[in-house]
């Protein structure tokens, strides 16, 4: 049996105003928890080291850089990469990257035990929009601050398992979860940074946005039969509040394990990775089940 304990840290509120520093601080304080525990995994939020920054208009490329991480680690960052190594502990967190060549991605990485880097993914699914847009209750600026991913949809193998790593929207698009089922993803990691609220709809709350986001990742999970880490940046930041409801989603797509609070929180389950293998066996055996002949338009639209 190939069992890990994986750890969702979940994060609260980043306002503006907190330094990146002060950020690590309580992600450590998360990990030396986790070490507590014995994970061997600890999945951290989308865009873990700062606010969510896209709900602001800027102009100034100079402005918006100051969000990115030119690389990685860093000085504010090499702390977790130190913890890893002296604790035997892999961690996955997103952070927005700028690449010596120029270009901006919403990206989250995943190392092994000794805090090596062993895979990266770049966010392919940006919702929102590029220009101020004066019908919404407050703005969601990713498609202008970020390019679409170009790595693809990735899975590595680490710590004995396939591991896949997507990004807050990505959760949304079936696509995203069948492009590592069909390499054998065993383990999704993936966090969000998700509004409260619709900025267009404000018939639709917290409740619904849960529900939604708790649909896709069980849905993910159980027709690819993989684990499913989804890890919540929440809280209310700089009065913009972001929802909680991190979860740990088994390959039977079944809810293990969910944070309680909107701050910063770890849970953790002990999964054996071996329980995806009756669903890719049987009822999802892709080999013997799928028609591809039928299914053209899913790539040609
Ligand atoms: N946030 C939200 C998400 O996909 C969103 C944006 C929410 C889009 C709800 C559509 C519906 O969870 C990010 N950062 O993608």
């Amino acid at each position: 049996m190939r069992e890990l304990v994986i750890g969702a840290a979940q994060l609260g509120a980043i306002n503006k105003d907190d330094s990146r520093e002060s950020v690590v601080t309580r992600m450590l304080a998360l990990l030396d928890q986790a070490a507590l525990r014995g994970c061997d995994l600890v999945v951290f939020p989308e865009l873990a080291l700062t606010t969510f920054f896209p709900r602001w208009y800027m102009e100034d490329q100079a402005e918006v850089d100051t969000w990115f991480e030119r690389e990685m680690p860093g000085p504010a960052t090499q702390p977790l990469f130190d913890f890893c190594r002296e604790h035997g502990i892999a961690i996955s967190f997103g952070y927005a990257e700028l690449t010596p060549e120029g270009h901006h991605f919403n990206t989250s990485i995943l190392t092994d035990k000794t805090g090596r880097i062993v895979g990266k993914y770049r966010k392919i699914h940006l919702p929102g929009h590029v220009e101020f847009d004066t019908e919404r209750d407050f703005q969601h600026l990713e498609k202008r601050y970020f390019e679409p991913g170009d790595l693809g949809f990735g899975v590595w193998r680490n710590l004995g398992a396939v591991m896949g790593m997507c990004i807050c929207n990505d959760r949304r698009w079936p696509e995203t979860w069948r492009m590592m089922g069909l390499q054998g993803v065993e383990l999704v990691a993936l966090g969000y940074n998700t509004p409260s609220v619709n900025s267009q709809n404000r018939t639709e709350g917290e409740r619904e946005r849960l529900f939604h986001s708790e649909l896709s990742i069980q849905a993910g999970a159980y027709q690819n039969a993989t684990w499913a880490v989804a890890v919540a940046k929440a809280g209310v930041e700089d009065g913009f509040p972001l929802m909680a409801g991190s979860i740990i989603v088994d390959p039977n797509g079944f809810v293990v394990a969910r944070a309680e609070t909107n701050g910063d929180e770890l849970i953790s389950h002990r999964c054996d990775l071996d329980a995806c293998q009756f669903g890719k066996r049987t009822i999802f055996d892709f080999a013997r089940h799928r028609r591809i002949e039928h299914y053209g338009l899913i790539t040609s639209r």
